[in-house]
């Protein structure tokens, strides 16, 4: 199974090494030259408590590769699409677009946190292509061709839109993509309601993300103060009734794995703060800024979000 790893961050060398390691046909792709060239060169360093590997792994910048349909046997079979959200370029979904015309066979997985991406690449790839992620796992770039595995996680995986025709081989080709992950030592859960899962999971980035990021502390800070606790409870039931009014189902325990995240994350920076340290945007839209959108859609408030919301957005003008 040729698969190709679309983005050089953090999870896109975690998956790309492991995958290379396990001896699956892989090949990353990266923004910039200079990131390709390094890894050619000198492979993907993983770094976990066990210690540390470098992976030879074949990898080229998106701007070199060969025009869609001149690939032939060369198109992947899978596109396992880690970039950020903000990543998702109008230019991307037309390369991908052009990618799936030419190979019949091609599918996407995109692993991405928060919502809108999958409206965004529905209008390119069909149904029977299209499939997503929810991924747990911690991992920190730690330079262009290094990544540090923080901690591992699960990876659920599931159709974009599970029912209707081709149901049952989309749960086929899923289980295919399952064994490669599982081989490469993710632990991985086939779906049927991924649509939920992307809900539990933004609502636990809603909590934490935009509060480590405005304080500047590390998850496990969070639930040492009550006063936070308080103000997380606020996030929590506001975007839990507005997954509800949205048609998702979120767990009464939510919040028993908010904490849980906090306490197994303890040390770790989140994602959305890395960023605001690192000066790169934040996924703050698709996250705080998508529940505000989807309360907007259902006529509900969510004052807690909207205000958050309008904090981490001043504090990513004045950084
Ligand atoms: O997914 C995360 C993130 O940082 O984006 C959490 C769960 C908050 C762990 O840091």
């Amino acid at each position: 199974m040729r698969i190709w790893v679309l983005g050089g961050g953090a999870i896109g060398l975690l998956y790309a090494a492991k995958l290379r390691a396990s001896g699956a046909d892989v090949m990353l792709l990266t923004r910039t030259r200079e990131q390709a060239a390094k890894i050619a060169a000198s492979g993907i360093e993983v770094c976990d408590e066990k210690g540390s590997w470098n992976i030879p792994c074949v990898s080229i910048a998106v701007d070199d590769l060969t025009q869609p349909g001149e690939l032939g046997e060369e198109a992947p079979e899978w596109i396992l699409l880690t970039v950020k959200q903000y990543g998702i370029t109008e230019r991307m979904l037309a390369w991908l677009n052009s990618l799936g015309q030419a190979s019949p066979r091609m599918k996407l997985l995109a692993m991405q946190n928060g919502l809108g991406h999958l409206e965004r690449l529905a209008a390119h790839l069909p149904p029977e292509r299209l499939y997503a992620a929810v991924v747990s796992e911690g991992a920190l770039r730690t330079g262009p061709a290094s990544v540090q595995h923080t901690g591992s996680g699960v990876t659920k995986i599931g159709a974009a839109a599970p029912d209707g025709e081709g149901e049952m081989q989309r749960r086929r080709t899923l289980r295919d993509l399952q064994k490669v992950l599982q081989n490469a030592g993710f632990e991985s859960i086939l779906s049927k309601q991924l649509i939920d899962d992307l809900w539990h999971k933004l609502i636990i980035n809603s909590v934490i993300n935009p509060l480590t990021a405005l304080l500047g502390i590390p998850n496990g800070e969070l639930i040492e103060h009550q006063s936070l606790l308080t103000v997380m409870r606020q996030l929590m039931e506001e975007a839990r009734t507005v997954a509800a009014r949205s048609g998702a189902q979120t767990d009464d325990s939510i919040w028993e794995s908010i904490l849980e995240v906090c306490r197994r994350t303890a040390s770790n920076r989140s994602s959305m703060l890395q960023d605001l340290e690192a000066g790169r945007p934040t996924e703050l839209r698709w996250i705080n800024g998508a529940v505000v959108e989807a309360a907007r859609r259902c006529g509900l408030s969510v004052p807690t979000h909207e205000t958050i919301l309008q904090l981490v957005q001043a504090k990513e003008r004045i950084r």
